[in-house]
């Protein structure tokens, strides 16, 4: 596959800075209700679609600009669609995604057993060393909650993915998802020539930064 440097560009004005851009496509996959949509509207605007359930038709993406370590990151996010009809649009996608964010929502067992044939699509359509996020959403629902953490850790750590926990409720972790996703992008490019650490390798390690209580948490993400 070819790797994330999609796009190099010159800016003048900014020359030590900012001066290469980077493209990045990240596609959101789960059940439908899971939040997917939800988590981009988070990211992108900072705010929350609460109860208006906005179908996603087929796939939607939006492109947002972010800054990790000096450096700006453009990111294509594929915001897809569970119906059934629309199945060979959104595989047809799958080839081209460098990072795949896997949602599902901690208050729907169904949403988590259905991560295991996410898991199998994703083997199937993705490319082999695209880097996956299993993302636990919703835990704003603490009352409503079915699917604990241990539940979510042992199944990551069955397929060797991170683990994150998110609500695009409350906005916990949603910036930290695309953040570490695009760090890890980033770095695997810069190492390209030597080849020391793959995108997963990196992407887990600032995960599990990240799960650390609070206190220890180092947040290496420099925007
Ligand atoms: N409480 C809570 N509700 C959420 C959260 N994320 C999404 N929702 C709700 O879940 C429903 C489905 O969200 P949506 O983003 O359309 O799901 P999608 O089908 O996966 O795109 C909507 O009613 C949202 O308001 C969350 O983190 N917490
Ligand atoms: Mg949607």
């Amino acid at each position: 596959m070819n790797r994330p440097v999609a796009t190099t560009k010159n800016n003048q004005q900014n020359s030590n800075i900012y001066s290469q851009q980077s493209t990045f496509k990240i596609m959101l996959l789960g059940d439908s209700g899971v939040g997917k949509t939800c988590l981009l509207v988070r990211f992108r605007d900072d705010t929350f679609l609460s109860g208006s359930f906005i179908a996603t038709v087929g796939i939607d993406f939006r492109n947002k600009n972010i800054v990790i370590n000096n450096k700006q990151v453009k990111l294509q996010i594929y915001d897809t669609a569970g119906q059934e009809r629309f199945r060979s649009i959104v595989h047809s996608y799958y080839r081209d995604a460098h990072a795949l964010l896997l949602l599902y929502d901690i208050s729907s067992i169904i949403s988590f057993n259905h991560v295991r044939d996410w898991l199998s699509e994703i083997k199937e359509y993705a490319q082999t060393d695209v880097i996956i996020m299993l993302v636990a959403n919703k835990v704003d629902k603490t009352n409503e909650r079915v699917v604990t953490r241990e539940m979510g850790e042992n199944l990551a750590k069955e397929y060797e993915i991170p683990y994150v926990e998110t609500s695009a409720k409350t906005g916990l972790n949603i910036e930290f998802c695309f953040k570490a996703v695009s760090q890890a992008l980033l770095e695997q490019t810069d190492l390209a020539a030597s080849h020391t650490q793959t995108a997963s390798k990196i992407l887990n390690n600032l995960v599990q930064l990240n799960n650390r209580p609070a206190k220890q948490s180092a947040c290496c993400l420099h925007s």
